[in-house]
């Protein structure tokens, strides 16, 4: 029978659009599910939202919505986004659902009757974003969250607590003996000292809101939200309902790992062991806490306008390019920084110098010297076949041990050294010079056959992570999908092979001042926050906008970015600039003198450096961009 391994992400808060740093972790389980489910597991992986509590009903509120509306909206997005990341989850968790909120009544109801819950009286402060109890020596300055640095409420309330402390020794001891039960062993120590420092008991119920599972034997409380949130790992598989045939394979089974990022640590290494303690359920997990993607200017925030989301990147650059990013980029144990420098540097470097020349290389030559067929040798013919050899057979056992670790930036890092390795492998038998002796043949053929090899073996690594092109890679050499498998990663399985007639690049180089400019425009679209928008624009909506007539009187292009254009536009009122990006349709002196229509009242900003006070309307296709120009009115007409 297959081991098993279950998998599962943090369950994320409604509260906004997801960006690229909570992609990071869904995309990281995605891989390792995949890479798992490639080595012959049998795997489940869960992912969800996290839809209780405070927080979400004041976000709600302020939309004008109920939290039920509010939650379903975006349980709808947060799922179209993991469509479009490819994200292949087993189950989708919500903490709404009556699956979920029925266990955690249950559990709420034992650990109350075990006296692990106890009913007292909670003073302190809380952090709503973050959903946290602090007590005030451990507030921040001016009295801030000190995890986040935002204002607290003082709170006073009658409370259920759960007793931590009744637990702290056992958890020690069940830390100590389970080196790996946390990693890195940075974030273990992080956790060990926290808890030396003794476990204060914890307020696990709320009073002054609604908008969360009841206490069944005390409805005027709700439970707090992390005590209904970590259930969510156990309630997912069925534990204590009818049919607990989930949670007996996958629970207790061979591997379960929760993924989290390094604010959620304590709530997974603390709270959720304890409470499985009380309730005698096995603390069968290990905890994987990762770093932050941050901004250049420090941590991702929609109000400076320093977010990046991935659907964006994904529609301009493919999904493949985005989710190597995203697992290349972020060391394990630390944070990584966003950039689109980076960015363009990973496409540009790694996917299509590195990679995709390889693959177009191998296949032009195949096609040139042989008529795209090749055969296995019969021996090697230099040193550098069989270095080329061990280079596999040694980046296969890298990959799996660093795989096996969740080390997945390593792994990609291994496989693009193989990649490298090829590269120079080419240069190294020089195939140009033996096609030109015919007593060569067999050895040409031989150094065809290596480097078809090498891409097989490689492309079998980066099928849990580079979806698309991998399938590609194996389409366009034409390999058996018997031999697309993870037990043939070893050199020498093909016998024969015939690739395509003429390979398709599958990663074009990028125009690097251009992607830079793009991308860096995205981080500036504050007002892009398409998960939080209503349905419907009203009439009011649209009577906000003030669009009038607008004469150019001058057009330059944007001095540090190709593709904007800044241009002088009369409006009857005043002159304004605006910046669009528009000049790979238009040549600035063509625009001076045309008639457009312009939104005068968009609030200013600055895009790269130059101050934007409006915006000329174009309309758009896949071929053209077209302004939209007026004949007999004048500057300064209004238009609605
Ligand atoms: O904490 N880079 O939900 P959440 C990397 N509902 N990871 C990031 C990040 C960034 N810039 N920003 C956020 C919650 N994250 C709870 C979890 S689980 C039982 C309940 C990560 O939506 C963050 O570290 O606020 C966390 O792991 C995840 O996104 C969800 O955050």
């Amino acid at each position: 029978m297959s081991k098993t391994f279950y998998i599962t992400t943090p369950i994320y808060y409604p509260s906004g659009n997801l960006h690229i740093g909570n992609s990071y972790t869904t995309v990281l389980c995605d891989a390792m599910a995949r890479y798992k489910k490639g080595k012959g597991f049998d795997t489940r992986y869960l992912t969800g939202m996290d839809e209780h509590g405070q927080k979400i009903e004041t976000v709600a509120k302020e939309l004008g919505k109920t939290p039920q509306e509010h939650v379903n909206h975006i349980a709808e997005e947060t799922k179209k986004l993991w469509d479009m990341l490819q994200i292949d989850y087993d189950d989708f968790i919500r903490t709404t659902e009556q699956r979920h909120k029925t266990v955690v009544k249950k559990i709420f109801e034992q650990l109350l009757d075990q006296d692990d819950i106890y009913l007292g009286e909670y003073e302190g402060y809380y952090c709503m974003p973050d959903e946290s109890f602090f007590t005030e020596t451990q507030l921040g300055e001016d009295k801030t969250c000190p995890d986040c640095g935002r204002p607290v409420e003082l709170v006073k309330e009658e409370s259920y607590f759960l007793r931590l402390s009744k637990y702290q020794d056992r958890l020690l001891k069940y830390i100590e003996e389970h080196p790996d039960f946390i990693t890195p062993e940075q974030r273990k120590n992080e956790v060990v000292s926290f808890i030396k420092q003794g476990l204060n008991d914890i307020s696990v119920s709320r009073k002054s809101f609604d908008w969360g599972v009841k206490v069944v034997s005390n409805p005027a409380h709700v439970v707090y939200v992390w005590i209904d949130a970590l259930s969510n790992y156990i309630t997912a598989l069925g534990y204590n309902s009818q049919d607990e045939s989930l949670y007996d394979k996958y629970w207790k089974g061979d591997e379960v790992v929760h993924v989290v990022g390094k604010d959620i640590l304590r709530f997974h290494a603390i709270y959720w062991p304890i409470m499985l303690m009380a309730l005698d359920v096995p603390i069968s997990f290990k905890l994987y806490a990762h770093g932050w993607y941050m901004m250049k200017d420090g941590k991702m925030s929609k109000s400076k306008g320093q977010v990046i989301y991935p659907e964006q990147l994904i529609k301009r650059y493919g999904l493949d390019a985005v989710r190597y990013y995203l697992l290349r980029e972020l060391p394990f144990s630390g944070d990584g920084v966003f950039t689109p420098e980076d960015f363009v540097n990973r496409v540009n470097y790694d996917l299509a110098n590195d990679f995709g020349n390889l693959l177009n290389r191998t296949i032009t030559m195949a096609n040139k010297y042989f008529d795209s067929k090749l055969e296995k040798p019969q021996k090697q013919y230099t040193e550098f076949d069989e270095l080329l050899e061990k280079e596999i057979e040694n980046t296969v056992k890298s990959y799996d041990a660093h795989m096996d670790e969740l080390q997945v930036s390593l792994a990609l890092q291994d496989i693009f050294t193989l990649v490298s390795r090829s590269n120079k492998y080419i240069d190294e038998t020089a195939p140009w010079v033996l096609a030109k002796d015919e007593d060569a043949k067999d050895e040409l053929n031989s150094v065809l056959y290596h480097l078809i090899e090498s891409l097989r073996i490689i492309g079998i690594m980066l099928s849990p992570i580079m979806l698309e092109s991998s399938k590609q890679l194996f389409k366009q050499l034409n390999i058996p999908k018997s031999l697309e498998h993870f037990e043939t990663r070893t050199y020498g399985y093909i016998e024969h092979i015939k690739v395509i007639d003429k390979p398709t690049p599958i990663f074009p180089r990028l125009e690097k001042k251009d992607e830079e400019a793009y991308i860096a425009s995205l981080l500036n679209q504050r007002e892009e926050e398409p998960m939080v928008e209503e349905d419907f624009a009203t009439i009011e909506d649209f009577m906000k906008l003030d669009f009038v007539v607008g004469e150019i009187v001058e057009s330059k292009v944007h001095p540090d970015a190709d593709k904007l254009l800044v241009s002088q536009i009369d409006t009857g009122d005043k002159v304004r600039q605006i910046v669009s990006g528009i000049s790979k349709y238009y040549k600035p002196e063509e625009l001076v003198g045309k008639k457009v229509v312009v939104v005068k009242n968009l609030k200013p900003v600055k895009l790269r450096g130059v101050l934007s006070e409006g915006m000329v309307l174009a309309g758009k296709n896949n071929e053209n961009l077209e302004i939209l120009e007026v004949s007999s009115l004048n500057k300064g007409d209004k238009i609605s």
